[in-house]
């Protein structure tokens, strides 16, 4: 344990076995490195951006026990967006000055791959300077393995059609045991790697993300960010890693309590400590609430991801997190905490202090 404290003290990376024991120390001990790593890294600021969410089908030829957002038998509700309603939004959102477009959707087995991808294009021949975050690594291995299309297929068209970088959903927790109980069928974890690597290849970035507070271990989540470390170290592609805290209505994952408070700030503290190659840590107010977010901040996170404006996936699990938030909302509530409010664009540049 002292060998672990002097290395964080240091700001040396922790080795793995390092890793796997930092769950043993405290909170407050955990958010001291957490912090001081957060503020060489970032100081004061706490970066969102103006995005909004759109999440054009919840038909969905898997079945994730944790999702309540797909059609199914708790949520008899089908969906399938055309691309005029999709444009729609776009282009209102456009209209009150959204800059960030993230599109995410299930797994559509009858929607054809073009009504996934040509959408992209059509958003890019409207507003050009419009930035889209889209496809899940999840989409592109459902889209290869249904519609015979190697990875190499999907990335080479969204590039081409203009998406601009990858959300990180779909990894949700890496290791295999876990995953064959809540998501079988799903993206492996494997791929799930082997697909954001194809696409930092391509000089693009990505995200990644983590679900936890279910059934999964805290060597699970380790793990989890250990094999997103070892990529990033390949690559350098990921711009921010998301522990997304797992809400538990409406879906077919039985049993599982409620995580508490500091647990989950010992995790966004965990995160920020092994990847010292993740530039940001994002605290998606979405899953741990807005003020849990906002303290998060001072446990290692700088990022609070943005407004969002509609949001389906985690508010059909019980989040309130279905309007969005306000620009003016984001600036108190992170003045009122001390720090600094930075508008960014989706790759990090800053394009306003509030
Ligand atoms: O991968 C599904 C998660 C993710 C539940 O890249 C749930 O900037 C909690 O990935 N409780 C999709 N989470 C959303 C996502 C995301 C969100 C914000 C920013 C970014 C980014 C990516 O939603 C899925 C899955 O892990 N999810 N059900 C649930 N019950």
């Amino acid at each position: 344990m002292m060998n672990l404290l002097q290395k964080l003290e240091s700001g040396e990376r922790l080795s793995k076995q390092e890793a796997f024991s930092l769950y043993e120390l405290d909170l407050f001990t955990l958010a001291k490195f957490a912090d001081k790593k957060r503020r060489k890294l970032h100081g004061n600021k706490v970066f969102f951006n103006v995005n909004r969410h759109i999440n054009p089908t919840n038909i969905c030829a898997d079945i994730c026990k944790f999702c309540a957002f797909s059609a199914h038998r708790k949520n008899p509700n089908p969906y399938l967006m055309s691309h005029e309603e999709i444009l729609k939004i776009v282009n209102e959102s456009v209209s009150h000055g959204v800059k960030e477009i993230h599109i995410v959707s299930a797994h559509n087995a009858t929607s054809g791959w073009q009504w996934y991808l040509e959408i992209f294009k059509k958003i890019k021949a409207a507003h050009p300077d419009l930035h889209v975050k889209a496809m899940t690594a999840a989409e592109i291995d459902f889209l290869s393995r249904h519609y015979g299309l190697s990875y190499d297929d999907v990335i080479e068209k969204m590039l081409e059609y203009g998406v601009d970088s990858m959300p990180g959903g779909g990894a949700e927790i890496f290791d295999e045991e876990v995953r064959a109980k809540i998501c079988k069928g799903k993206v492996s974890s494997e791929n799930w790697l082997k697909i954001h690597k194809m696409w930092h290849d391509k000089g693009k970035q990505s995200n990644a993300t983590m679900l936890f507070g279910h059934i999964e271990s805290r060597d699970n989540r380790i793990d989890h960010m250990l094999r997103i470390r070892d990529l990033q170290d390949e690559t350098g592609g990921f711009n921010a890693f998301i522990p997304l805290v797992y809400q538990r209505e409406n879906n077919y994952l039985k049993d599982v309590k409620f995580l508490g408070s500091a647990e989950i700030l010992k995790t966004m503290a965990i995160s920020r400590l092994v990847l010292d190659n993740v530039p940001h840590i994002k605290a998606y107010w979405a899953t741990s609430t807005l003020n849990l977010a906002m303290i998060a901040q001072e446990f290692g996170a700088d990022d609070l991801d943005g407004t969002i404006e509609k949001e389906s996936i985690q508010s059909a699990a019980g989040a309130n997190s279905a309007n969005g938030v306000t620009l003016k909302t984001f600036c108190d509530l992170i003045k009122t905490s001390g720090f600094t409010p930075v508008e960014r664009d989706s790759l990090y540049n800053e394009l306003k202090i509030y």
